[in-house]
């Protein structure tokens, strides 16, 4: 069962299916994961050397915009603040911020500007957790850390100085940069401020704060990490095994992140990247479940997205451009693909995926009688057949290899008659 009570404007994010997501901050410079700080237990002290250098000199957010566009990613979601506190734009609310950096400029407006200028929706994230801010909990992480040390730590703490810090940076970024489609909030699964501080459950005042965040932005689309049934559900790094449904069996909208690597930062020398093959199973494994995929890149402390990270994404632009018909609104298909493929379906579009090559003739349940002719969208080839009889398929001795990933053909269906 999901928990998501749609409120948002949902009809562009089915038409986009796919977006691109931009882990970027301090971490970055350190080119080691976004979680470094806690992973190595590094101290403020220990961290500000990164703080002291962050200066994106190679940073152009047009050239991120532009790949997304040619990925053919139709959002995109940028870290404003990520677990270390470290702010991307010009917060009156702190001085951890990258104004105060040497790059001293604010991030987020030209960012919003090029996206918003190749008509691609922008989204921000917005951690929950804040390990520099002096009332958030002292990270207890650390399943080796003693209670009563948390306690300890903890004890002069208040978190409703910084819940009310973090209601504040939200009404700044919802209302400093125009519309606003979409809002990820982040916490982390692998463990609650409610099991670190010793203080009970941590209070982010969900309901104020998503109150608020409608007020300021309506329409907007919010997921599913403030503690409170949202617009969206978040699974992560995993697919989910069938389209997600509420008690009531309604639809319910979600979206899967998943990284290039296994790390959301740029991790200079981790080498485990995704190829566009799997990445390009994975957008129409999830668009045949119902969801989004939200892909994610994390560019370097310089600003650039690293010649790995572009190639993969222009791969998979191969096969937007050619098969994006496929997935682009598309949702599930009331009929049974046929074993090592998927159903699209939008409307009478009925889009079969061949995730590995037929060894004989597939065999498409239900469609006898319905099918009129079928049309390889890499090559725009038309196959007329006539009909396609119980256990018959289009010819496929014919298909040639897409320029990557899968072959996606078209069988228009009419719909059984009602
Ligand atoms: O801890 C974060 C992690 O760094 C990353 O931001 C992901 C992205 O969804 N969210 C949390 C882990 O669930």
């Amino acid at each position: 069962m999901s928990n998501a009570s749609p409120t948002g404007d949902h009809a562009w994010f089915a038409e986009s299916r796919f977006g691109m997501f931009v882990h970027w901050g301090l971490y970055s410079l350190a080119a080691r994961h976004e979680w470094v700080k806690n992973r190595e237990r590094l101290t403020d002290e220990d961290y500000q050397p990164y703080f002291d250098h962050f200066d994106p000199d190679l940073h152009d957010p047009d050239e991120w915009a532009r790949l997304a566009q040619a990925a053919g990613m139709r959002y995109l979601v940028i870290t404003t603040k990520h677990h270390d506190g470290f702010c991307l734009w010009d917060s009156a609310h702190t001085d951890y911020k990258v104004t105060n950096t040497p790059y001293g400029k604010d991030l987020i407006a030209p960012l919003v500007k090029a996206v918003r200028d190749r008509g691609i929706r922008i989204g921000f994230y917005h951690s929950l957790l804040d390990w520099h801010h002096p009332q958030f909990p002292v990270d207890g992480h650390h399943p080796q850390r003693d209670d009563e040390e948390f306690k300890a730590a903890n004890a002069d703490r208040d978190m409703t100085q910084y819940t009310d810090y973090l209601h504040a940076q939200v009404r700044e970024l919802l209302t400093g940069y125009g519309r606003i489609d979409y809002l990820f909030f982040d916490f982390s699964y692998e463990g609650r401020p409610d099991t670190w501080n010793g203080k009970g459950r941590a209070d982010w005042r969900s309901e104020e704060l998503l109150a608020m965040v409608r007020q300021l932005q309506p329409g907007i689309l919010v997921n599913d990490r403030l503690d409170i049934p949202g617009d969206f559900v978040t699974p992560e790094q995993y697919q989910p095994d069938a389209p997600l449904r509420a008690a009531d069996g309604s639809p319910v909208p979600w979206e899967v992140c998943q990284t290039l690597n296994g790390s959301w930062g740029y991790d200079r020398d981790n080498l485990d990247d995704k190829s566009p093959d799997l990445l390009i199973r994975m957008l129409v494994d999830t668009v045949a479940k119902d969801g989004n995929l939200l892909l994610n890149v994390g560019p370097t402390g310089r600003g650039l997205i690293d010649p790995r990270a572009e190639r993969t994404f222009r791969a998979i632009g191969e096969w937007t451009r050619l098969h994006g018909r496929a997935v682009y609104g598309c949702g599930p298909s009331e009929f049974t693909a046929p074993p090592d493929c998927r159903y699209t379906q939008r409307g009478d579009r009925l889009y079969l995926h061949l995730f590995a090559w037929p060894f004989g003739h597939l065999q498409l349940p239900g469609l006898a009688g319905r099918v009129r002719y079928a049309q390889f969208l890499h090559d725009a080839s038309e196959i007329a057949v006539q009909s396609i009889a119980e256990g018959q398929a289009p010819d496929t001795t014919r298909m040639s290899a897409p320029p990557a990933g899968t072959l996606t053909l078209r069988l228009p269906v009419r719909r059984p008659e009602v």
